[in-house]
Order: structure tokens, then sequence, then C-alpha cells
């Protein structure tokens, strides 16, 4: 059975090839697995159908007919083991594969998320200004590490791109671009991962699947 991913039919503008539905299909892509993905609506992420699947009704959710998998982490980490294109098949190296994994979610996207409130799903509100300054000077210290650790490596285990990578660029590239910035190396790394053509076609198959409508009550 070819793998299945859930999506979303409609998200905000502002949302559109930024899902986490994103991970598996650039795993998927990179993998050279085929999928076919399971688009929602909106209003129906929270019923027990879906629950079932992702039980905080949310996406992705993922089957492969051998498992059933949410999180979307531990299923680039399925597909990863599945696939020498994301993850050399030696303990050393997997073991180095599967640290950058959990840096990217970890120690990475955890101030990157709280930015991402700050900056847009509490936009405007008075609470985030004073949180500001401790929010983004975690963040600056933690890009500031990550990219002296990069140096001028293309990628974070050297030379070969893997599901680290992966992770990692997924996870930067929701930055402002002036903070990024701050990190041409970091910049540009973000750039060579999002230019492979397993990314672009994620991307635009992601994108196909926005064909819904907001729903009931969306401002
Ligand atoms: N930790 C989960 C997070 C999933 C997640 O945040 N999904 C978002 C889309 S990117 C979602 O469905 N949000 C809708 C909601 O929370 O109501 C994962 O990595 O799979």
């Amino acid at each position: 059975m070819n793998a299945v991913v859930s999506a979303y039919n409609w998200v905000p503008d502002f949302a559109q090839g930024l899902v986490r539905d994103m991970r598996v299909r650039w795993a998927l892509e990179e993998a050279g697995q085929p999928y076919r993905s399971e688009p929602i609506a909106q209003q129906d992420k929270t019923g027990s159908a879906n629950r079932a699947k992702q039980p905080f009704g949310q996406v992705p959710a993922y089957a492969d007919g051998e498992v059933e998998m949410f999180e979307s982490g531990a299923i680039v980490l399925r597909i990863a083991e599945g696939s020498e294109a994301l993850m050399p098949r030696d303990p050393a190296g997997r073991a180095r594969v599967q640290t950058w994994m959990f840096c990217a979610l970890n120690t990475m996207e955890i101030p990157v998320a709280f930015l991402t409130e700050l900056n847009l799903f509490s936009a405007g509100q008075a609470w985030t200004e004073g949180a500001r300054p401790r929010v983004e000077g975690w963040l600056r210290q933690r890009l500031a590490d990550l990219s002296t650790r990069l140096g001028q490596n293309p990628y974070l285990d050297g030379d070969r791109f893997t599901a680290g990578d992966l992770l990692m660029a997924d996870v930067l590239r929701t930055l402002p671009e002036a903070m990024l910035a701050e990190q041409p190396n970091l910049a540009a790394y973000v750039e060579r991962c999002t230019s492979r053509p397993a990314f672009q076609r994620a991307m635009a198959a992601q994108l196909a699947d926005f064909t819904g409508s907001p729903p009931p009550g969306w401002a």
C-alpha cells in the first residue's frame, strides 16, 4: 500500500506551504516513495474520524499498510529508517542523524514556535511586547550556536543531506527572513535544502490540495 498522509484542504494564506504535512511529503519525495494525501476540511479536524488518527485534532497523520502514526517527526523517522537517501545505515551515522532530528524539533523548534506565537497567532496583543526581548534573545543564541556548528559545511552531517537537515530546514524556513539573514551560513543552508527538487515537489503537492473553503464563521 502506498503511504497516506493527512493534510488540510484549506488554510489561511499565511500558512500555505507551512503546514507540517510538508515534512512528511518532503521525506517521502526524498525517499522516492509514492504516497497520496488525504485532505480534510478545517471543520472536520476535531471530529472523531480525525481524532482517531491524530488525538489532538491536527495534521499530519500517516499510514503505510504496516503502521499508523501521528507526529511529523516520528513519521519522518519512520520514512528515514527505510531509506538510505535520508539516513545512513551504519549505527554511528544513524545516531548522528537522529540527534539532529531531535535537535531540530526540540532545541530549535521550541524557540522558533515562541516567536511565531508572538508574530502571528498572538500578534498585536499587549503581552507579546514584554515577552519579545526574552524570546528573540533565546532564539538568536540558538541560531548563533547552530551557525557555529554548521560552519561552512553544506549540511549538518557534513557533505550529505539527511533527515536531520530536512527537519532543521523545515523549522528554520518559518523564521522571519531578516532574523535568519543575521546568520548568512544558515540562510544559505535553508536555501540549499529548500531548492532540492523533492522539497519543490512536496510544496507543489501541498498547495495543490488547497481546493476547499474557509470554515463557516472564518473572518
Ligand atoms: N507536533 C505535531 C504538531 C502538528 C501541528 O501543529 N499541526 C498543525 C498544522 S501545522 C495543525 O493541524 N493545527 C491545527 C490545530 O492545532 O488546531 C506534529 O509535528 O505533527
